[in-house]
């Protein structure tokens, strides 16, 4: 994914610029680039394609010297990875653009601004913002007005940091729908994509939001100013992480932490991939609205944790997308003798983007006459994503504990959005896309809510401590989400656990279900609400006891043998995202209650990258 840095300082920039650029490394990207004003004003420029090392390089032999600069890492969705495609863009020799995110608008102003005679130097959507910001800078009074006009005619998604020669000390940046943040230093002031990038020279942050602008200017002023222009005071927020991911902070396993990093990862998955009404496609790459509409079938490979995630994914693409979907474990897949219909997209999901059977599956799929290959991964610059086609990058950060709860819902987001994606270019009607976007938007608030749940989660495991077995039960896209619980119950409790689609019950696991056979049971309000009521009916019948996590609408109440624990109300879709959050927690607490290793299970290891 791109990143942006930019400075305002006292002190030249190149260095911070560089170090910032260097941090960001780990989002993935195929290009880099800075811009400077030198000491006399002058714009300068260097850009190299492929590592920040060849940009080092580069500027070894042509440095830019100067106290006011931006930088970026590109990760290309419109034009190919090349140099001329990467950023800063310029119009002319004042100005320079650095931008994240996606224009949707890009071809319409691209006709427009040919027709007044500017020349286009790139393929990219972003070099319109620098013609566009050409052209307003001669009318608008000040840089920032001229952003705000430019802004006012962009669709999608963009994280912008902007500087101009007429005004040599200032750097504009402006975010919707992309993430950009301030570093307050002293005497001098920062715009980046994330903190990290920034951590060598401060650790006070202004995290904008969405439709902010903000001007740095000499001696370290910020002023923001919000969606309508007005300036607003955001509060400076001191980072106390350190080295995030080395260190469990406050938490007793990394694993609860990952589980309270949710609310933010959802919505890092989210950021920048959403438009007003509808998923961007380009998020998956610059082919991927050629390449979708072209899709007739999707098959889907996995493993483990992912494999659930893919499961789900088959309930949503063919309800909304309208696509026949096949989903297989990738151990299984590698050695069948699979027939692929034509304009079938094959999609792989990991963790780690190393899995050794997933990874076998991509390339044995590559004999076989696929559309087009994506791969949903957390890992930039893995074996995965780079071999694939198109890819989508679920934004998790690393995952440490070995049972997998970030990674899987972050994945499912991005499913998601997939799903999103492809009912767009299918005509999916656009007010339930648009449903879906408002419901998405929501989800990270949704999950915070569920998480303060946690001690009535942890009061339920007590249940469970001196159990020998469980027995999960959903139905639909929440089948996989009791199979995904059942799976977490056995890796870090070693309970032994079972998932049926609850309608299976009476066809055999029924028999095991007495006192001692603990039912767990996802019951989001649904159209098979009264399906499922009827089998947690059977199963009391015979003395089992129930937990059940339910929709706070359903009418289920506490009785004898059952014990229920209400969610807040949710998009009927995106009901296997939430309700795995209280399966992670109650099979956290309950192996804390039995003792066992719960970041690093017996036998099991993170990234399984042997077959
Ligand atoms: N659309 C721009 C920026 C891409 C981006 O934000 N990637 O994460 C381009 O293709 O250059």
């Amino acid at each position: 994914m791109c990143g942006i840095v930019g400075a305002v300082a006292e002190r030249n920039v190149q260095g911070i610029l560089l170090e910032g650029l260097k941090r960001l490394e780990y989002r993935g990207y195929d290009s880099a680039g800075m811009a400077v004003l030198d000491l006399q004003g002058h714009l300068q420029r260097g850009r190299a394609l492929g590592k920040v090392a060849a940009l080092e390089e580069r500027l070894t032999r042509e440095p830019l010297p100067g106290r006011c600069g931006i930088a970026h890492t590109r990760w290309a969705t419109h034009g190919r990875p090349s140099e001329q495609n990467a950023h800063p863009h310029q119009s002319g020799e004042r100005l320079a653009v650095v931008h994240n995110g996606i224009i949707e608008n890009h071809e319409a102003l691209r006709r427009e601004l040919e027709a007044e005679g500017y020349v286009f130097t790139s393929e990219t959507d972003t070099e319109v913002i620098a013609h566009l910001l050409e052209r307003e800078s001669r009318q608008a009074g000040d840089l920032l007005a001229a952003v705000r006009r430019v802004l006012d005619r962009l669709d999608g998604a963009y994280a912008l940091g902007v500087i101009h020669a007429e005004e040599p000390d200032v750097v504009i940046g402006a975010r919707k729908g992309s993430p950009l943040i301030v570093g307050v230093g002293i005497d001098e002031a920062f715009v980046a994509s994330d903190p990290l990038a920034l951590l060598q020279v401060t650790d006070r942050f202004i995290y904008l939001q969405e439709g902010d602008a903000v001007r740095l200017s000499a001696g370290g002023r910020i002023e923001v100013f919000d969606a309508t222009g007005l300036p607003v005071e955001r509060e400076i927020q001191v980072f106390e992480h350190g080295d995030g991911a080395a260190s469990k902070g406050d938490y007793r396993h990394f694993m609860l932490k990952e589980i309270h990093e949710q609310p933010m990862v959802i919505a890092a998955a989210l950021e920048g991939r959403l438009g007003e009404r509808s998923a961007l496609v380009e998020s998956f790459g610059p082919e991927a609205e050629a390449l979708f509409r072209q899709a007739s079938q999707v098959h889907i490979v996995a493993c483990g944790t992912s494999y659930h995630a893919g499961m789900v994914a088959r309930y949503w693409l063919e309800r909304y997308a309208g696509i026949p979907v096949q989903v297989e474990v990738a151990s299984e897949y590698r050695y069948r003798q699979v027939v692929v219909p034509e304009g079938t997209l094959f999609v792989t999901l990991s963790q780690s983007g190393e899995t050794a059977d997933t990874l076998a599956a991509l390339r044995f799929a590559r004999e076989r006459g696929y559309l087009a290959s994506l791969a949903i991964c957390n890992v930039p610059g893995s074996s995965l994503v780079r071999e694939s086609d198109l890819t989508l990058m679920t934004q998790a950060g690393p995952e440490i504990g070995v049972a997998s709860t970030k990674a899987f819902t972050t994945q499912l987001t991005a499913l998601m959005l997939l799903t999103l994606a492809l009912g767009r270019v299918k005509g999916l009607d656009e007010r339930v896309q648009a449903d879906l976007v408002t419901a998405l938007r929501g989800l990270p608030g949704l999950v915070a809510r569920v998480l303060e749940l946690d001690p009535e989660i942890e009061a339920l495991s007590m249940a469970f401590a001196e159990k020998h077995h469980a027995l999960f039960l959903g139905r639909g896209a929440l089948f996989p989400i009791a199979l995904e619980g059942a799976l977490k119950l056995k890796e870090i409790s070693y309970i032994h656990a079972e998932a049926y689609p609850a309608g299976e019950l009476k066809h055999g696991p029924l028999a095991l279900v007495d006192s001692e056979m603990p039912v767990i049971s996802v019951a989001p309000n649904d159209e098979l609400l009264d399906k499922l009521k009827s089998n947690l009916q059977e199963v009391r019948a015979r003395g089992g006891e129930l937990f059940v996590f339910a929709d706070e609408g359903v009418g289920l109440e506490e009785a004898d043998g059952i014990r229920v624990i209400h969610l807040p109300h949710v998009h009927e879709a995106l009901a296997p995202i939430l309700y795995t959050l209280p399966l992670q927690l109650l099979s956290y607490h309950v192996a804390v209650l039995k003792g066992t290793d719960v970041d690093q299970p017996r036998n099991l290891a993170k990234s399984v990258t042997v077959e």
